[in-house]
């Protein structure tokens, strides 16, 4: 199959990424939601190609084991090490980075293709979506095996762009909670996140299957992904986007994610 072909990859019969109709439901989704969710949008065979591509890729990457808290900062000596700020999660999922993807990846025909990234930039209400200017950053693969997972925290950036590649036997859910906070106006909700943590709140589960494209608006929308559950890595794709062009992943989050500096 000719992997530089879009029309191979999307299946655009599911998601007309080029009609007005469809593009207008999804702005209003993610606008409502907070999330969009489109099903079936990789086309059949090439999930199961990128499944071998990652397999085949897996033993590079580098693992982050490491703990955090939820608003991804530094601890703040104001506050004990028991208070909500302070309390760490655990994250320790490995990733391999854009230099690592095969050149004939169909990720790479995904990313730059102009159709796509048209309809992301529609539907996210932004002007237009740049690459990242370092080699690293703009495709990335994470990997979840058993045990491992995504602690819970909220997003840096304004969207996150994913699909999912393999699912596990059990476990590696999705689950979050719209709006715990607004970052905004510099409310980060201890009360609400305490609650989430101990378990007294509980998050919604977001349905992802394998091929399933994922806009998520992450800053003020808590959430994690729960510990793979059996033998079967979680495998997904983060497709990153910057709304300048030239932009580059500071050197600190570059080492911080993935162990090494471009
Ligand atoms: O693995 C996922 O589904 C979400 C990843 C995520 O939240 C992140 O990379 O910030
Ligand atoms: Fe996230």
């Amino acid at each position: 199959m000719d992997h530089t072909n879009i029309q191979n990859i999307i299946d655009l019969d599911e998601c007309p990424l080029g009609n007005a109709t469809f593009i207008e439901l999804c702005r209003k989704k993610i606008e409502e939601n907070g999330v969009l969710t489109l099903p079936k949008f990789l086309n059949g065979q090439v999930i199961k190609y990128l499944v071998e591509e990652g397999s085949a890729a897996q033993h590079k990457a580098f693992y982050s084991n490491s703990t955090h808290n939820v608003y991804l900062t530094k601890n703040n000596p104001d506050y004990d090490d028991e208070h909500i700020f302070n309390r760490q999660v655990v994250s320790s999922k490995g990733c391999i980075t854009d230099d690592q993807v095969p050149e004939s990846s169909p990720l790479k025909t995904l990313y730059q293709s102009n159709i796509f990234r048209d309809f992301l930039a529609t539907v996210l209400n932004e002007k237009k979506l740049y690459e990242y200017a370092d080699p690293m950053s703009s495709i990335n693969v994470h990997y979840a095996s058993e045990g491992q997972e995504l602690g819970w925290h909220f997003d840096n950036s304004s969207f996150a762009i994913t699909l999912l590649l393999q699912a596990p036997e059990a476990g590696g859910s999705f689950e979050y909670i719209k709006d715990l906070r607004d970052s905004e106006a510099g409310e980060m909700n201890f009360e609400g996140v305490e609650s989430l943590l101990d378990g007294i709140k509980k998050p919604e589960i977001l349905k992802v299957e394998p091929g399933t494209l994922v806009l998520f608006r992450g800053k003020n929308s808590i959430h994690r992904v729960t510990p793979t559950i059996g033998n079967k890595t979680r495998m997904l794709v983060v497709l990153a986007y910057n709304t300048k062009p030239g932009v580059s992943l500071s050197k600190s989050a570059q080492m911080t994610f993935f162990g090494r500096v471009a």
